[in-house]
């Protein structure tokens, strides 16, 4: 039926009859360099409002990370206008927005938009695109009866939730797969399986989770010296950090892009090392053996605020006072066990008394030796990571990364001397299947030099903190099994998650377009057409929603109420509701509850959506400093009462040493089931890229390394219809090198066939000389529809590291020819 046929696009005018947008929209969306001017015009233009129209201060629900504190205008009960709220005091700095931002009003009155309960024409194939409408009534029952069914048959956890990161509101998002209301206790009451994203998890598990990393805030990169953008692209993917970048080149700072792909933040470089992919943390171990030999350590930061004096015994493990027979003591309670830590002090080398003491009590430890203790032979945490990377020389890193050693060196020599040094990392770091031995180098090349835990010097951007809240309102008990919902095609082949049998019967998607964001499409389709039962919950038709047999409207960020405690600014994100919602749409807890109800399980939403907001707000310490639900409400922004001056840098609060650390002592993964772990997950360490790596005999067939983009006129895919970004960027195309385009025949705009063993994709070409000879790129975010035939995500695996579990969306190889009749 006509929901799944996109009409031709929409026009500006068309668009403007239905919204009855205003002017600076339409001008908004016309250039891309008219943006900055217009913002504080747009904004004192909305605060002197109209008559008869209104201002909702509010926040975009995008996930680019920036959380915009965003102010909507509304007249005749309509959006018609958006942008960036204006920001108190010092805080006024951070005001902000965007083209993606600014055409929300066409994501909410978009013609194709979900608008009633769909569902799949019977006797027609799941994916086939044939739907009806039917009845809210109608939904729920076979919803209900879906789950109810499965559940009697094969326990709760044959009912599977997926979800990605499309909200983290405290009534309808998904953090960690399932932490708000609603999610959260159909969940744990029901048992059910949490199955989780695996894009972005090598740097959520290896650096915020293990490490306990948490970057600086924003603001502190005007004090670094040099910028490092390593593996990210602040100019287009995170503009929050991108005017701060500036501020301080402006400021004098060094700026340094390391990636294969010439990006706006590589065009704006003193310096641009175009890396082969992948490779990256041999790069950070031959800094680390240059820095090191060549004297450039900063041993007192080493001694004093890292892990590098520690003890360690022959199998891996801390030497501890309670090897000494001294009792260890009760800690705080853990936010994530919500179970009393436990405190046995770590133990070093005392060079002055010449024996073992507790690290807190020797100014002067040993950085390096080997020492006898309890007649076991120990060493210091340094000593054994030295000898354990050596073999990654300045010669053997130019060789693996393709960068010139003299280069290598010079960055090994800026990095040490020339701080502090912030490094943005991002995704170009966290994609590849080696990809999470990369924040364990960082952190060691960190270390070394003191580029961490003081203004200025980060290894990761900051966010503004988390606005306490009450988790406790998310349980009715456990969640039946929690996994990362890449293993889908495993579990569905064996019926088995390790040990335990897992029979996934109706699956959930929400909060995620997992079957056009997660890496291995092809092989998630084949998993979820195994399924008996599912269903998506979501704005647009999206990729994910057209496998499911039944698809449920939601609103728009703008016509709904939830509360996102993760901070971007010092403004948490208050979803504030705007306009009513349009159309059958209705919230996911409103939907849980009716589900809820038909199970007999109502009683689980003993309470209504502002109620819920005051028991996940209105803890004893937010009320206390004047936070809570009542600090949001009459439209106010609200801030983070926790974050403060001294929050914005990052001084190893979060790790359990206080220290910065690069060794884990016992590394678990992050899903556990029941895999060996291998002695290298404890220490800085470099191995192959899955497919991506220049030996690989794979090249052979495929020799061209594949990655993508988050592009500037792309939230992940939810704007992959917005008309006005569509015509800045109509469709996907295929970066190529122009020399690797010529030796295949290939013009600019030919259509051509990308292709691997998991499958192909066809589009357009992009030849330029700002990619790396040897490296393809297809901008994330694009739906299949788009392609002219396959999509990026087909050209991916399922395949993750075992250790992190993290989607490896830029680990392949393919190769690339022109279409017959390519030039049409
Ligand atoms: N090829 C390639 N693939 C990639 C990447 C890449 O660089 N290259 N990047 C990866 C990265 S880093 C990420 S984070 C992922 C992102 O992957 P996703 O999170 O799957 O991406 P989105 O397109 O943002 O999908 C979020 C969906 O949630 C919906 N949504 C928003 N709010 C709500 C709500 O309250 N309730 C419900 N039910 N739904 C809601 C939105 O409408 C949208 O459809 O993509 C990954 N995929
Ligand atoms: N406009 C926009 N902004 C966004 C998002 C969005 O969808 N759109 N999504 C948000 C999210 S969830 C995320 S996770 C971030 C991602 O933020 P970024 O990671 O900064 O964004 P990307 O464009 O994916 O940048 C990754 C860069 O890594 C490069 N790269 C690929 N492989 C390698 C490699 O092996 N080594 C090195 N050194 N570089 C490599 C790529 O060429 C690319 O330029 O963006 C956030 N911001
Ligand atoms: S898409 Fe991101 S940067 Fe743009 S307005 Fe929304 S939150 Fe801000
Ligand atoms: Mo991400």
């Amino acid at each position: 039926m006509s929901e799944t046929k996109r009409p031709p696009a929409l026009t500006r005018r068309g668009f403007l009859k239905t919204t009855g947008a205003a002017a600076g929209v339409a001008a908004a969306a016309g250039a891309g360099g008219a943006l900055p001017q217009l913002a504080p015009a747009q904004a004192s233009a909305s605060t002197v409002t109209a008559e008869g129209e209104h201002t909702v201060y509010t926040s975009c629900r995008g996930n680019c990370g920036s959380k915009c504190p965003t102010q909507v205008v509304v007249r005749e009960g309509k959006v018609v206008r958006v942008s960036a709220a204006e920001l108190p005091g010092d805080d006024a700095p951070r005001r902000r927005f965007c083209v993606k931002g600014y055409t929300q009003p066409q994501r909410i009155y978009d013609p194709d938009r979900l608008k009633y309960p769909l569902r799949r024409v019977e006797g027609s194939e799941r994916g086939a695109g044939e739907w009806e409408r039917v009845s809210w009534d109608d939904a729920i029952d076979e919803i209900a009866t879906k789950i109810g069914a499965a559940v009697q048959e094969y326990g709760g956890t044959s009912v599977a939730v997926w979800s990605s990161y499309g909200s983290y509101g405290v009534l309808n998002g998904c953090m960690a797969g399932y932490m708000s209301v609603g999610y959260g206790r159909f969940i744990t009451a029901l048992g059910a399986t949490v199955l989780g994203a695996g894009a972005d998890y090598a740097q959520i598990y290896e650096q915020s989770t293990l490490l306990g990393i948490s970057g600086n805030d924003q603001t502190d990169i005007v004090n670094a010296k040099t910028i490092m953008c390593w593996g990210g692209n602040p100019a287009e993917a995170y503009i929050h950090d991108w005017q701060f970048v500036c501020e301080a080149r402006e400021a004098g700072a060094k700026l340094i892009t390391i990636d294969p792909q010439y990006t706006a933040s590589a065009m704006h470089s003193d310096i641009y090392v175009p890396i082969r992919p992948g490779t990256d943390g041999a790069l950070m171990l031959a800094m680390a053996n240059y820095i090191i030999e060549n004297g450039l350590t900063d041993e007192d930061f080493m001694k004093s605020r890292t892990i590098s004096p520690f003890l360690v015994k022959e199998d891996g493990t801390y030497v501890r006072m309670s090897d000494f027979g001294v009792e260890p003591t009760q800690g705080p309670i853990s936010s994530t066990t919500g179970k009393p830590t436990t405190i046995d002090p770590n133990v070093v080398w005392d060079a002055q008394a010449g024996e073992a003491r507790q690290a807190s009590e020797v100014e002067n430890p040993e950085l390096l030796g080997f020492f006898e203790v309890n007649g076991q032979q120990v060493q210091t945490v340094y000593q054994k990571v030295k000898d354990l990377i050596t073999e990654y020389t300045v010669d053997k890193a130019s060789e693996i990364c393709d960068i010139p050693a003299e280069q290598i060196e010079e960055l090994a020599r800026i990095y040490a001397t020339e701080g502090p040094v912030a490094v943005l990392t991002f995704q170009g770091l966290g994609h590849h299947v080696n990809s999470h031995h990369n924040f364990k180098n960082l952190a060691f090349i960190a270390a070394l030099t003191g580029n961490a835990g003081k203004p200025g010097a980060m290894m990761t951007r900051g966010t503004c903190g988390m606005y306490p809240y009450n988790s406790k309102a998310y349980f009715m008990g456990t969640p039946g099994a929690s996994l990362t919902g890449m293993y889908l095609p495993q579990i569905m082949e064996t019926g088995k998650w390790g040990a335990q049998d897992l029979n996934i019967r109706v699956l959930w998607c929400c909060n995620g377009n997992v079957l056009s964001c997660e890496s291995g499409r092809a092989e998630l389709i084949e998993a979820v057409k195994k399924v008996d039962f599912v269903m998506c919950v979501d704005v647009n038709m999206t990729d994910t929603a057209q496998w499911a047999d039944i698809v449920l409207p939601i609103p728009h960020a703008y016509e709904t109420q939830d509360f996102d405690p993760v901070c971007a600014t010092p403004y948490p994100t208050f979803y504030r509701k705007a306009v009513d919602p349009l159309y059958e749409s209705k919230t996911d807890i409103d939907i849980l509850r009716l589900i809820a109800d038909k199970l007999g399980m109502g009683q689980i939403y003993d309470k209504t959506d502002d109620e819920f907001l005051h028991l996940v707000l209105d803890t004893e310490t937010n009320l206390a400093y004047g936070g809570g639900y009542q600090a949001f409400e009459n439209n106010t922004l609200g801030r983070n009462w926790s974050f403060s001056d001294a929050s914005k840098i990052d001084t190893f609060k979060s790790t359990a040493s206080g220290r910065l650390e690069y060794y884990i002592e016992k590394p678990a993964p992050r899903n556990n089931f029941g895999q060996e772990v291998a002695d290298y997950e404890r220490y800085p360490y470099y191995e192959n890229a899955h497919e991506a790596y220049w030996d690989n005999p794979l090249r052979e067939k495929y020799p061209l390394m594949g990655c993508s983009q988050h592009h500037k006129y792309h939230v992940h895919s939810q704007c992959a219809y917005t008309p006005w970004l569509r015509e800045l960027e109509p469709e996907p195309r295929i970066k190529i090198n122009a020399a690797d385009a010529r030796e295949r025949g290939i013009s600019q705009g030919d259509v051509v066939r990308v292709y691997n063993d998991h499958g192909y994709a066809v589009l357009k070409a992009l030849v330029t000389e700002g990619i790396k000879p040897g490296v393809v790129s297809i901008p994330h975010g694009f739906q299949a529809d788009q392609f002219i035939e396959g999509h990026t995500q087909d050209l991916t695996s399922v395949v993750m590291n075992d250790f992190c579990s993290n989607s490896a969306f830029y680990d392949f190889l393919c190769e690339v020819e022109r279409c017959e009749g390519g030039d049409r």
